[in-house]
């Protein structure tokens, strides 16, 4: 671990105490305007283009009811545009300040929910999942970016507030989804109002791993896509090596991403940093044990 990491002296969005305390008591919070409108329009387009490595590693999951969700995974961050974001200061800081201590990053998600024909994600905590993985604390926090508007139409998340609280619940697989147990689930919706986030470009949800969380179809003509990265506290390094990362130091950069020397910015992080994406095939998330 990295010992001189303080996470009273770092920076982050200025996140007011209170919002510490609303992510512990309700299990997220919500950060509007995360990334600024330069930087998630440097993120779109960046993303669109299909010749990119990060598009030619994208693939297609079943959501068990005629759709799909295309998506597209990695462990390291690297050092393209969206390793900066995954590895800048106000995104970093922000998530250890909230968890209490160094995090590392677990890995990253592009979520593509394609206009008419995006597919629905079912009620799950992400630690449903990650227990699997010999990750023994729940103590992960996810951090979704809204690359594009996400409403109700399109497929927002939609969450269960406070459902952090209920520790862990068992998870089944149905179709090529892993799911929090149905019957639970009925049970948990007659105590705890589920809530829609919705939020618009570069806004972020940040969420706790406990959180249940789900996501309908995309009924609308607008794509839907948003980001979702994962980081672990660096102390609840997984005990197993399995398809996601072992603690891994951030190398945290600054400033800001996006502003207008962002080309050179990014250039000599890409030239000086031999980390590279390291992209995770379909087949190792679909048989990954549970
Ligand atoms: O993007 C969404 O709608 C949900 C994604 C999600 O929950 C996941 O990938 O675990």
């Amino acid at each position: 671990m990295n010992d001189s990491y303080n996470v009273n002296n770092i920076s982050r969005v200025p996140v007011l105490d209170d919002m510490k305390s609303n992510f512990w008591k309700n299990g997220f919070v919500i950060i509007r305007n995360l990334l600024s409108q330069p930087e998630v329009e440097k993120l779109k387009n960046n993303l669109e283009d299909p010749e990119s490595a990060i598009m030619r590693h994208s693939y297609s999951q079943d959501d068990g009811n005629g759709r799909n969700v295309k998506m597209v995974l990695w462990n390291h961050p690297g050092s393209d545009l969206t390793g900066m974001i995954n590895r800048c200061q106000k995104i970093v800081h922000t998530c250890s300040y909230l968890m209490g201590g160094e995090v590392y990053h677990y890995h990253t998600k592009l979520v593509m929910k394609d206009a008419k024909t995006g597919g629905a994600f079912q009620w799950h905590q992400d630690y449903g999942y990650w227990y699997r993985n010999g990750v023994l604390f729940p103590d992960l926090i996810s951090v979704q970016i809204a690359i594009d508007d996400m409403d109700l139409e399109n497929g927002c998340l939609q969450i269960l507030p406070s459902s952090h609280k209920l520790g862990r619940i068992d998870h089944i697989r149905i179709g090529e989804q892993v799911t929090a147990d149905p019957e639970r689930i009925t049970e948990i919706k007659k105590v705890l109002t589920q809530m829609p986030v919705q939020l618009t470009s570069g806004d972020a949800l940040l969420f706790h791993s406990n959180l249940l969380h789900r996501s309908d179809q995309n009924q609308s003509e607008r794509r839907r896509w948003a980001m979702i990265s994962c980081y672990n506290r660096a102390n609840n390094n997984p005990v197993k090596p399995h398809h996601h990362s072992q603690y891994t130091p951030i190398q945290v950069v600054s400033p800001i991403i996006a502003q207008p020397s962002i080309c050179i910015f990014v250039a000599h992080y890409s030239n000086s940093n031999k980390t590279t994406k390291d992209f995770l095939q379909y087949v190792a998330f679909v048989f990954c044990p549970i």
